[in-house]
């Protein structure tokens, strides 16, 4: 069995969920690799220490470009905020790294470019971590989508909304509302929420080919944690955009950080001449589909006792679902992240993962739509991709 030695950086929420599937993923698929968690690098020599104990890593770090550099080290996984993504990625790529790395890809596509360019150079496996794809339901769309259970599709529908950021006092900046600062995010939702929902979208419904947007920033200025001084806030604190697909389907994308209520609000839909599917990740472990026709002879099914069917998705013939439990037992968050590695080491390993995982270029792609509608936004008309 080859053994394969981790550096992981970047301490924060992402670190956990990477470093916990890295922990678990030989618990559940059968890999032909020994996992070993090398080092792992962050700027707080506390949050490092606590980290390290952990999670297991052999090693503290608080120089990534050591970690990317050590000839031991065979997977870099980059979890850091997202204005590092691209530093670290070609010079990962330079490394001869194989690499993961955190959603959204870069702060803009030209820097997603670069990072294409510099890991096609170096000819390196990488995956971005566009987690819900690994979602059971989700995946079992795609499948019902790829069986044509849909049909010619009319529209599709994406939600992805939260709350916590309603309150004045929320302030900007520090270890876990960077994401409120422009110059380390990059953009607000439009990045860090509508990334996903792009990357489900056209997974499932193909390239996105025009958007038109608006954006909104409701509180103007914020308490910068950091210094203590009031900052103009600029990042997206709303995004809502229509989008016009390759295969004639017209969308709608809302997203917000101030959808009271909303904790986790990340929804899918897709309409189509044969069927219709529903995804809401406020319950997971549920995919809605609505039956009208059959695929295969494009006959009429539905009758007085049709409805939306809510399937329970913990059976051993859903996607994943074999590698846990029994049926009916939920799987959670976490495992989304544990699949995504799995398939990725499956593709390392030459076998068949359960889906092909999103690579640098695929998250290029998301990144160019997000450029999109940004530019949108600001100058008010339709951008084509
Ligand atoms: C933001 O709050 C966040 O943690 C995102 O950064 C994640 O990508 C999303 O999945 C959950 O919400």
């Amino acid at each position: 069995m080859k053994t394969l030695k981790v550096g992981m950086l970047g301490t924060g929420f992402m670190g956990r969920t990477h470093s916990n599937a890295f922990n678990q993923v030989g618990h559940f698929f059968e890999l032909p690799y020994k996992l070993v968690l090398k080092t792992c690098y962050g700027r707080n020599q506390t949050t490092l220490a606590n980290f390290q104990k952990t999670w297991g890593y052999e090693e503290t770090s608080t120089d990534w470009h050591k970690v990317v550099s050590d000839p031991e080290i065979d997977i870099i996984d980059v979890a850091t905020p997202n204005f590092l993504h691209r530093e670290m990625v070609v010079e990962a790529a330079q490394a001869g790294k194989m690499i993961i790395c955190e959603k959204p890809l870069a702060m803009n596509y030209a820097e997603a470019e670069e990072m294409v360019e510099a890991v096609e150079k170096a000819g390196v496996q990488t995956a971005v971590s566009f987690c819900y794809r690994r979602n059971p339901s989700v995946a079992l769309f795609k499948q019902i989508v790829d069986e044509n259970r849909i049909g010619r599709p009319f529209h599709y529908r994406a939600t992805y909304n939260q709350d916590y950021t309603i309150s004045k006092k929320v302030p900007v900046g520090g270890a876990s509302l960077w994401r409120l600062d422009a110059k380390v995010a990059g953009s607000g939702v439009t990045g860090d929420l509508l990334a996903h929902s792009i990357d489900c979208a056209e997974w499932l419904n193909g390239p996105i080919e025009r958007v038109c947007a608006h954006t909104e920033i409701f509180i103007k200025e914020r308490q910068n944690a950091e210094t203590g001084d009031m900052t103009p806030i600029t990042i997206d604190d709303a995004c809502m955009f229509m989008a016009i697909f390759r295969n004639g389907s017209v969308g709608t994308f809302e997203s917000s950080r101030y959808a009271r209520g909303r904790k986790n609000f990340n929804t899918m839909e897709m309409n189509g001449e044969n069927g219709a599917c529903f995804f809401n990740l406020e319950e997971p472990e549920y995919l809605q589909f609505f039956r009208y026709a059959d695929p295969e002879t494009g006959k009429k099914v539905e009758d007085h006792l049709t409805g939306w069917q809510r399937i329970l998705v913990t059976n051993s013939e859903h996607p994943y679902m074999s590698h846990y439990w029994v049926p009916g037992t939920v799987i959670g968050y976490e495992h989304y992240f544990i699949n995504q590695l799995a398939d990725f080491l499956l593709e390392a390993a030459g076998q068949r993962p359960v889906y092909p995982t999103p690579t640098v270029k695929d998250a290029a792609r998301v990144q160019k739509v997000c450029d999109a509608v940004i530019q949108s936004a600001r100058e008010e008309r339709w951008i084509q991709i």
